[in-house]
């Protein structure tokens, strides 16, 4: 996908002026082109930094006084000669010195090459790499933790010690078919079969911790959801701290969907105000009821709010049956006001869900309703250390192999072959090696780097 013999450049700060730049080198030419763009004779110090200035590929003009550090393979982020130019940072500035550097033999570097070359050169594997995108790119603290334990190296431990402890079966497997004629099984497929359930349940168990994983690294999306009236946007507003959405007593306000981002408890989650559900023969309000139902359908939660101040009427109902079984928080709101309902419809309105009791005329019920949200979407028992695995693709892998795991043991107590079993296994391996890279499709590995953006 990249040529990877050649020495590439590119500002590897944010675009935009700031106090420092910097420009990277990274490649079997870096100090020599580095020594023909920065005054001062000869090669640079080994990680020490040098005050020097950067010049025109002329050499007749300085471009900017600037500190250079040299990092000696392997030892360096990309494991290659690397060359970090600090500049001041101005985009200006900083691009006349990449020029110099092209001039003197570099080549631009394409998005996330600098990572590319540090996992080639095994200076990291591939969920590491990732990582580091998602430490780049993280918004909340908690995302930023996990990404960030996640390149110091906890979930290619999780996932590497199900990869040894499969190599270890299935080289006792193999050689058991080698050496049939000793008369000695270093272990019988019924006992391998054994082993491999217990491997898959340990598979199972990582896929089980990283919903939470993927809850804080891609966030969800919660539709707020009911009839008019009731004061969905009223929550709205309340949990977002702005008054984001028209809060009106004329039933029928909201007709489009309006979307906010917000952080609970580290988790990015995009709440969708609706227009209020509820049969119209308005045109305008019929098409609002229709995309609060995609949202409903679309989002990962729903909060349902019912106005307890009115009798649960068919509309309530309605919502509440076709919102059943979905990951469901019910606010019953108004409680300001005397309640209408029956202690049955009390009861009917809190089955199945949790149900918080709420008014929404000020922020007084904000704490109650994020506990309630995040107890939702966190499920009972939130972790307490952060998950080991958040990333959709490691999740579909995991899944791969656990169910090339499970034929496997299914196999081996059916009484197959070592043979038979040894495809299985070589299925689950294969899988646990595409999530850490040992063996990943180009195809595949080109999709994460193209992500990243240039000088990464
Ligand atoms: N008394 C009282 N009124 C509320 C409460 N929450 C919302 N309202 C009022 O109910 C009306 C409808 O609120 P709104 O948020 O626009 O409802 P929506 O149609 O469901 O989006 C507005 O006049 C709000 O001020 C509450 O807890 N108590
Ligand atoms: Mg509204």
């Amino acid at each position: 996908m990249f040529a990877t013999d050649d020495t590439i450049v590119a500002i590897a700060t944010p675009p935009g002026p700031g106090g420092i730049g910097i420009v990277r080198l990274s490649g079997p030419r870096a100090s020599e082109i580095a020594a023909a763009i920065l005054s001062g004779p000869g090669n640079l110090e080994p990680r020490r930094a040098t005050l020097t200035h950067a010049l025109e590929p002329s050499r007749q003009r300085s471009i900017d006084r600037v500190l250079a550090t040299y990092f000696p393979r392997p030892r360096s982020y990309t494991g290659e000669d690397v060359v970090e130019i600090s500049g001041h940072g101005s985009p200006v500035v900083l691009r006349r010195i990449v020029e110099s550097a092209t001039a003197a033999g570099a080549r631009l570097a394409e998005p996330g090459e600098f990572t590319f070359r540090a996992f080639l050169q095994g200076r990291m594997d591939l969920v590491q790499a990732e990582a580091i995108h998602d430490l780049v790119t993280a918004v909340t603290p908690r995302q930023a933790r996990v990404a960030f334990d996640q390149l110091e190296g906890t979930a290619t431990a999780a996932i590497c010690a199900v990869e040894d402890a499969l190599f270890n079966v299935v080289a006792r497997l193999e050689a058991s078919l080698d050496f049939p004629e000793e008369g000695y099984h270093f272990v019988d497929a019924k006992a391998a079969g054994v082993e491999v359930a217990e491997l898959a349940d340990r598979v199972r168990r990582l896929i089980a911790s990283s919903r939470q994983g993927r809850l804080i690294r891609e966030g969800c999306q919660v539709a707020v959801a009911g009839k008019p009236n009731v004061g969905k946007s009223s929550l709205f507003n309340v949990l977002c701290g702005v008054q984001r959405t028209i809060v009106a007593n004329t039933a029928g306000t909201t007709r489009d969907l309006v979307t906010e981002t917000i952080h609970l408890a580290g988790i990015p989650v995009t709440l969708v105000d609706t227009a209020g559900i509820r049969a119209t023969s308005d045109a305008v309000e019929a098409e609002g009821v229709s995309r609060a139902r995609g949202a409903v359908e679309a989002a990962s939660a729903v909060v349902v709010v019912v106005d307890r101040s009115r009798v649960l009427d068919q509309d309530d109902r309605v919502l509440l049956r076709q919102t059943e079984g979905r990951s469901r928080l019910v606010v019953a709101n108004k409680r300001d006001l005397p309640t209408a309902w029956s202690a049955e419809e009390q009861l009917e309105v809190g089955s199945g869900s949790p149900l918080v009791e709420t008014c929404l005329i000020d922020g007084s019920s904000a704490d109650t309703i994020r506990e309630a949200l995040l107890g939702l979407l966190e499920g009972k028992a939130p972790g307490r250390d952060p998950p080991a695995i958040s990333n959709a693709r490691h999740i579909g892998l995991l899944t791969s192999a656990e169910t090339a795991l499970r034929r496997a043991a299914a196999a081996a107590e059916g009484g197959a072959t070592e043979e038979l079993l040894l495809v299985d296994l070589e299925e689950a391996r294969r899988a646990l090696e595409e999530v850490t890279g040992k063996r990943t499709p180009d195809a595949v590995l080109e999709r994460i780097f193209e992500r990243f953006c240039i000088g990464k």
